[in-house]
C-alpha cells in the first residue's frame, strides 16, 4: 500500500466532503470498489446503479453478477444508444470496470424498497476468480453527477 499524506493538505472542502464518502468503497484481495451510488429512482422499483471496480492486479477478471437482498439486480451495456443486459463483463489487468451514466449501469428491479436519498443499497459483486466484494451503494438526489478526474 502507497500513502499519500502531503497531497491531502491541499483538498478543498468538497473534496474532503468527497473523502468522506469512502464507506461506498470496498476491496477484495487485489480488486477494489470505488465512486459507488445510486441516483433516486424517478420509479417505485426500478433504480439504475454505478461504480467503479479497480484491478490493480496483473491478472484480469470478470464481474459475472451482482447480488442485492433488496432486489434483483442485472448488468447493462449501452451501445449506440441503446442498452442491452449483458451477463459478464471484463475487468482488465491493471485497468477498471466502469459504471456511469450513459454506458454501462446496474439495473435495479423488484426493488422491496424505493431508494430514497441519504440510503443505501447493499450489493454484493461477485467475480470469475476474485472473492465477492460486499458494496454499500449511498442513494444520492436524481440528479446527481459524481465529480470527475483531477
Ligand atoms: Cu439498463
Amino acid at each position: 500500500m502507497k500513502r499519500t499524506s502531503t497531497g491531502l493538505a491541499v483538498l478543498t472542502g468538497a473534496a474532503l466532503l468527497l473523502a468522506g464518502c469512502s464507506d461506498s468503497g470496498a476491496s477484495s484481495g487485489g480488486l477494489s470498489v470505488s465512486g459507488a451510488y445510486i441516483p433516486q429512482p424517478v420509479s417505485a422499483d426500478m433504480a439504475a446503479g454505478y461504480l467503479t471496480i479497480s484491478n490493480p492486479g496483473s491478472s484480469k477478471d470478470e464481474l459475472t453478477s451482482v447480488t442485492s437482498d433488496d432486489g434483483e439486480i442485472t448488468m447493462h451495456e449501452t451501445t449506440g444508444g441503446a442498452m442491452e443486459q449483458v451477463s459478464r463483463l471484463p475487468v482488465p489487468a491493471h485497468g477498471q470496470l466502469v459504471f456511469k451514466s450513459g454506458a454501462n449501469h446496474l439495473m435495479f428491479e423488484k426493488l422491496k424498497q424505493t431508494p430514497k436519498q441519504g440510503g443505501t443499497v447493499t450489493v454484493e459483486l461477485h467475480f470469475a476468480k476474485s472473492d465477492p466484494v460486499v458494496v454499500k451503494m449511498p442513494v444520492k438526489s436524481a440528479t446527481y453527477v459524481p465529480m470527475t478526474g483531477h
